[in-house]
């Protein structure tokens, strides 16, 4: 698969076909969409009128003198023209300090009077907060709600402050919600914070964009997610159904229905189709697993710790293990830092689901993951990932 086809795949594996972002119509903001945006957006108009116009009066004034006080032919200069001009200096002094007062009171207390909110105001999040931890990987983004919901794209309630702590599991990201005015980076071995509160409900059928905003290799682009705001009661349901949305899949069901809608979270390192990207493909998984063919960095063969009575009893475990202890043992000529564990984000549900799909891997469309028989089962299966969920039974 080439990069394009699998940025393509991986953005219509997240997209609820019908949902579109919230754009602006103005020519240098995103639309103003959390409590502070307005106050903010004020204080950056501020900062660059007051550019401009300085910009201007220095241009405007160094043309001018050029071209009065431009020297004739033979003129020689004075050398004993003035050295001092106690108004002017003080003029130059005394405005600009004061500007670069108010810029700084502004932006490090902030003033009610004027709604904008400072520094200490934007990092200090209200006690009543709805919390949210956002932890980014490469290349994905695992926003984990209190009780224990996990979703791919962010779902918040409006009209309360939320409180979003940020880390990150492997290299530098940054969270970056344009239109709320927030942008805090993910620092690997440090916890981030940002708050905001938003007052707007979006729904389901329109977004925020929310972006990663910080390099962090090829699949970057692939952090782009959706930014859902529902009313209190709406956010409770949508709660409540990611939840137990695995736990309502019959069994014998799981492989197709939930394996479709995990595997995006999978989808930017291990194609299905045979090509090899960050990971190994899971084309051949199972048998390389069940042959015991595979190889291992320290040169260990899947021979070695496969089998009753070795390491894992069976392919499952091993494939389990590959999940939650991705550093456990490293697949030949593949990075051992190329993955990130799930432990906390998968349960044994989710991941009897991901080996279910790899064993029926010819059920499932080698480019997107779909479940190829679709439609021939009452119970039509959800492609989108996990979040979209909530949207179907609405
Ligand atoms: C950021 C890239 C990345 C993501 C995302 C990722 N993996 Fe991996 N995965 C790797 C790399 C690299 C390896 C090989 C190195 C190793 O074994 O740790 C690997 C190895 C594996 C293996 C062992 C494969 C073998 O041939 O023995 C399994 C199973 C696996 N991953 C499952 C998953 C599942 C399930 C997900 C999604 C829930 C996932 N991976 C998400 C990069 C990734
Ligand atoms: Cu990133």
């Amino acid at each position: 698969m080439t990069l394009s086809a699998l940025a393509i795949a991986a953005l219509s594996a997240t997209a609820n076909s019908s949902a579109t972002p919230i754009l602006s119509d103005d020519f240098w903001l995103p639309p103003a969409a959390s409590t502070f945006a307005d106050g903010l957006d004020q204080m950056f108009n501020f900062i660059n009128w007051l550019c401009y116009f300085f910009f201007a009066l220095i241009t405007v004034l160094m043309v001018i003198f050029a071209a009065k006080y431009r020297a004739p032919k033979g003129h020689t200069f004075r050398m004993d023209g003035p050295t001092h001009h106690l108004p002017m200096e003080l003029t130059w002094l005394v405005i600009p300090l004061i500007l670069v007062i108010v810029i700084f009171w502004l932006g490090f207390a902030g003033s009610s009077r004027l709604g904008v909110e400072g520094y200490v105001g934007l990092t200090t999040a209200p006690r009543n907060s709805y919390e949210i931890t956002a932890v980014a990987s490469k290349w994905t983004w695992a926003f984990k709600y209190p009780n224990g919901v996990v979703s791919d794209d962010l779902y918040l309630p409006a009209g309360e402050p939320i409180k979003i702590t940020i880390r990150s599991e492997d290299v530098l990201h940054a969270l970056f919600i344009p239109n709320f005015r927030v942008k805090r980076d993910c620092v690997p071995g440090r916890y981030g914070m940002v708050w905001f509160q938003t007052d707007e409900p979006t729904g389901r059928s329109r977004y925020h964009h929310l972006f990663c905003a910080e390099y962090c290799g090829t699949g970057h682009s692939n952090m782009n997610r959706r930014v859902f705001v529902l009313a209190r009661p709406d956010f409770d349901a949508w709660l409540a159904k990611e939840a137990s949305w695995l736990d309502e899949i019959p069994a014998e069901e799981l492989y197709f229905r939930a394996g479709p809608r995990l595997y995006p979270r999978c989808q930017t390192c291990h194609s299905l189709d045979g090509s090899r990207l960050t990971g190994p493909s899971w084309k051949g998984l199972i048998d390389r697993v069940n042959e015991g063919s595979g190889k291992f960095l320290d040169g260990k063969s899947y021979r070695d710790v496969i089998g009753p009575g070795k390491e894992f009893a069976n392919a499952d475990e091993y494939i389990r293990d590959s999940i939650l202890n991705p550093q456990g043992h490293v697949v030949d000529t593949y990075s051992p830092t190329g993955m990130s564990t799930f432990k906390g984000q998968l349960n044994d549900t989710a991941i009897e689901a991901i080996i279910g799909m790899m064993k029926h891997l010819d059920e499932f469309d080698p480019k997107t993951g779909k479940w190829l028989k679709e439609g021939s089962t009452p119970a039509a299966p959800a492609t989108t990932a996990a979040p979209a969920a909530g949207a179907e039974k609405k």
